[in-house]
């Protein structure tokens, strides 16, 4: 008996689906966190990722379409280091995947909630992605069997287990790290706020317009939600933000007029470099 072979197939071939779960799967890996290789090196060991930093799985149709946003600026080992580790590990999973670096340009406060709004905006307007993951540049999956992918019905919160934390979640309504929305859970929440300048309380007030929009936060296990963070200072020009507090009793007013309907920047520049899509953008400075 010959095995059926299907032959060299024309382009209007169809690919199977991926199978669930990805059969590429390792499980629980070990991190690596200094000195990550060259842009170049990374570049050599990811040959299927293509300009702007995107890939689909060659052999199957993949299941799942997921845009990576991660807010930046002036983080370039940790950047390296990210991209050398999420690369394969996103390859593994078999998903259809493009990553977004949105850089705010200058020195004003940093805002990273407002750069997740640009991040979120920009990238479905290249792609029609079904899930979009929110993504510290400084934070490693130590296992595969977490999925960057969406749960369909709410917001999914995917770094509960990290190193810096002894592995436990610190507190229930933490929403920082990495966390993920499809378009339709994003604008049910009217996105992220865009008034928090400089460090902290806007992962609080992100996991506020979750229960305040009527959904909840999906985790994984806290054995899969495993993640090395890259031990680092505070950034100049993201000193904590003193009115953070002032700013979390009035997420229940603010959620509606504050957020993706409000949303206002100037996109200075879109590169498409071989790991990463880099979005250069002002969005202004604390008033
Ligand atoms: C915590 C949260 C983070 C966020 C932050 C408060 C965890 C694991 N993470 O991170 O999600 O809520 O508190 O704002 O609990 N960044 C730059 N350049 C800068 C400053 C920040 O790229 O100059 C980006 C970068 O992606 C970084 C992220 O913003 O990972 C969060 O800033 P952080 O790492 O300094 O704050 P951290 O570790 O306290
Ligand atoms: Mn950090």
């Amino acid at each position: 008996l010959l095995l059926h072979h299907p032959g060299p197939g024309g382009p209007e071939e169809q690919l199977g689906d991926c199978v669930l779960p990805s059969p590429l799967l390792v499980g629980p890996v070990s991190v690596h966190l200094s000195s990550p290789p060259s842009l170049e090196k990374i570049k050599e060991k990811n040959p299927l990722v293509t300009l702007g930093g995107h890939y689909r799985p060659p052999d199957c149709e993949p299941r799942h379409h997921t845009a990576i946003v991660i807010p930046y600026r002036n983080r370039q080992t940790h950047l390296r280091a990210l991209l050398y580790h999420l690369h394969p590990f996103l390859q593994r999973q078999q998903v259809h995947y493009g990553i977004y670096i949105v850089h705010q340009s200058g020195n004003s406060t940093f805002n990273r909630a407002k750069l997740l709004n640009v991040g979120v905006r920009e990238a479905l307007k290249e792609e029609n992605w079904s899930c979009i993951f929110l993504h510290d540049v400084d934070l490693l999956p130590e296992n595969d069997h977490n999925t960057y992918t969406c749960h369909p019905q709410y917001p999914t919160h995917l770094s509960v287990a990290m190193d810096k934390f002894r592995y436990r979640l610190p507190y229930s309504q933490y929403f920082g790290g990495v966390s993920a929305v499809t378009p339709e859970q994003y604008l049910k929440m009217n996105g992220f706020p865009n008034q928090y300048w400089g460090w902290g309380g806007e992962d609080d007030d992100i996991a506020a317009r979750v229960r305040l929009s009527g959904m909840k936060i999906m985790r994984p296990p806290l054995a899969i939600g495993h993640y090395k963070m890259i031990k680092h200072k505070g950034d100049q020009g993201n000193e904590q933000n003193p009115r953070r507090f002032d700013l979390l009793k009035r997420t229940r007013l603010n959620w509606r007029s504050d957020g993706l309907n409000s949303l206002t920047y100037e996109l200075l520049s879109k590169e498409l470099e071989p790991l990463y899509t880099n979005l250069s953008v002002n969005i202004g400075d604390d008033p």
